[in-house]
């Protein structure tokens, strides 16, 4: 007779893989000082490193000019989707340790930078913290957000707004797309 414990005994814990706990997450990259491409690359790879966040796919990669603050060097920008078992105050921590990484100097707000990694949705979560907003309040006005973020999967929800909703109502900003592929990491 077998020793093990029967499957259907619901008193002992329930072993669950990193997935039945992960959510999926998209983060902007941008940057516009250095080399961007590379750096937009290269933060990837770090991502995919860390333990907790397996990278899906990278959008296409795209310049526009600078919004808002408009005397600084045109932006890079790409979308990355992750399935991450963090919360979003972990994922915070290692976007920010990954920015200062590649160099980023916090000098000023919308200011040039060599790496820019925010949160845009974190799975269904709306977030209101000190240090968090999410969804990313600006996403919905940007271009260079929607556009990448519609490459990985254009039946998302922002708030209240469709993407596809958001892609045809926002005003065309001038973008150039430097890289026309979608890259897929598993
Ligand atoms: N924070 C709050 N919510 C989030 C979130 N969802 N994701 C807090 C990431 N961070 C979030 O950000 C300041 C603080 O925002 C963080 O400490 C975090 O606690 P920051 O990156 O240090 O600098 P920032 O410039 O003041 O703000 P942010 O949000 O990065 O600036 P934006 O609004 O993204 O604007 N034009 C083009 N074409 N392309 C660009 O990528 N980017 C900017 C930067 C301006 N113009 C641009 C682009
Ligand atoms: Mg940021």
């Amino acid at each position: 007779m077998s020793n093990a414990a029967p499957i259907t005994d619901r008193s002992t814990p329930i072993a669950r893989t990193d997935k039945a706990h992960s959510v999926k997450a998209f983060i902007a990259l941008g940057a516009n000082l250095g080399e961007p491409l590379k750096q937009l690359d290269s933060a990837v790879v770090s991502l995919n490193q860390q333990k907790g966040i397996s990278c899906i796919a990278m959008s296409k990669v795209y310049i526009s000019k600078p919004w808002g603050k408009t005397d600084q060097p045109d932006f890079t920008n790409a979308m990355l989707e992750i399935n991450t078992t963090l919360s979003a105050e972990q994922l915070l921590d290692i976007l920010q340790k990954i920015e200062l990484e590649h160099g980023r100097e916090r000098k000023e707000h919308w200011g040039a930078r060599t790496l820019d990694l925010d949160i845009i949705l974190f799975g269904d979560e709306t977030i209101n913290s000190q240090r968090l907003t999410i969804p990313h309040p600006r996403a919905i006005e940007r271009e260079f957000v929607i556009k990448p973020l519609a490459d990985l999967d254009d039946t998302l929800v922002i708030g209240q707004h469709s993407i596809k909703d958001l892609l045809n109502t926002l005003p065309v900003e001038t973008m150039e797309v430097i890289r026309d592929v979608t890259t897929y990491y598993c």
